[in-house]
């Protein structure tokens, strides 16, 4: 097991070598509530109690300048809905950034969260869990003043479909990224190869490279009882042959990568090297020359 260490005493940053310093997440929202049992659950309770992650939630509307804390107001130009004003979100950006400056010395990306945002996915992960932190904002109403976007680093979204709001993408995106930081999996091998896609090693440093290339869906999984209600696990996982279950669990990947996420077969059939010269890329450990025929 990995020896974890405390929070580093604030005022003394850590040197680079370090065990891992936590992950700063700065959220803001209106319904800060929504985040409760999110925050204090499984794993990402245990990595705040263990001092992996730093996580802060601020609610702006504490920024609100005006008697009734308004935070939102009809459009300019007409149309239905309302526009979350700049002036309220802009000063609580400005002192969560004061913040960061004062606790860990450096700003973190601000990630505004929207529809209209590039869809997020694992390689936005592995950067950000590469970095010191992020701050996300969690949008409401029909969308923010179009200033605040253009001060946010990046815009963000899900999927294509509309939420009420951004909370729960605030949630996805910790959960993603925070388990890419190192000591976060207690069990390295994992990582490599959750359920769902098969990625290359992220900013984990206990990461195995998996076995299979980026960019696949994970192959099934089985566990006891070997027959539940009529149906068997696959022989060939009770086979012990570790080569022939490794080339079956490539090719389950492979079959289930083509029929359900075409997108993604075709990126990774593009990635690919050229099928030429040998048949298929070598993947068993051999400790030979390395020249193979
Ligand atoms: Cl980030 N926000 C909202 N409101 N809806 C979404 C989304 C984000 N991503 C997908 N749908």
């Amino acid at each position: 097991m990995t020896e974890l260490t405390q929070a580093p005493d604030p005022g003394t940053p850590p040197p680079e070598t370090a065990a891992p310093r936590a992950f700063r997440t700065d959220i803001l929202t209106l319904f800060p509530g929504l985040f409760a049992g999110f925050l204090d659950e499984s794993l990402i309770g245990k990595a705040r109690a263990r001092g992996l992650l730093s996580l802060h939630l601020h609610d702006w509307r504490a920024f609100a300048t005006d008697k009734h804390s308004k935070v939102d107001d009809a459009p300019f130009g007409g149309g239905a809905g309302m526009v979350i004003k700049p002036d309220p979100v802009m000063a609580c950006v400005a002192a969560v950034r004061a913040l960061q400056e004062a606790e860990v010395g450096q700003r973190t990306p601000l990630v505004l969260l929207s529809p209209a945002g590039r869809p997020f996915d694992q390689a936005t992960a592995r950067r950000w869990a590469a970095g010191p932190g992020i701050t996300l904002l969690c949008g409401r109403y029909e969308g923010f003043d179009a200033r605040v976007e253009e001060a946010a680093d990046e815009l963000v979204s899900l999927g294509d479909y509309v939420l009420n709001g951004g909370e729960v993408a605030a949630m996805a995106i910790v959960e993603a990224t925070a388990r890419l930081r190192p000591g976060m999996v207690g069990n390295a091998a994992s990582l490599g190869s959750q359920r769902g896609l098969s990625t290359a090693a992220g900013a984990n440093p206990d990461a195995v490279e998996e076995s299979h290339g980026a960019g696949l869906l994970e192959y099934p999984h089985y566990t006891r009882p070997r027959v539940w209600q009529g149906q068997e696990v696959p022989a060939i996982l009770l086979s012990g042959d570790h080569a022939k279950i490794a080339t079956w669990r490539r090719e389950q990947a492979e079959a289930r990568t083509r029929e359900r996420r075409p997108d993604l077969w075709a990126a990774y059939a593009a990635s690919r090297p050229p099928p030429p010269a040998k048949k298929g890329r070598r993947r068993r450990r051999k400790a030979d020359s390395g020249d193979e025929g």
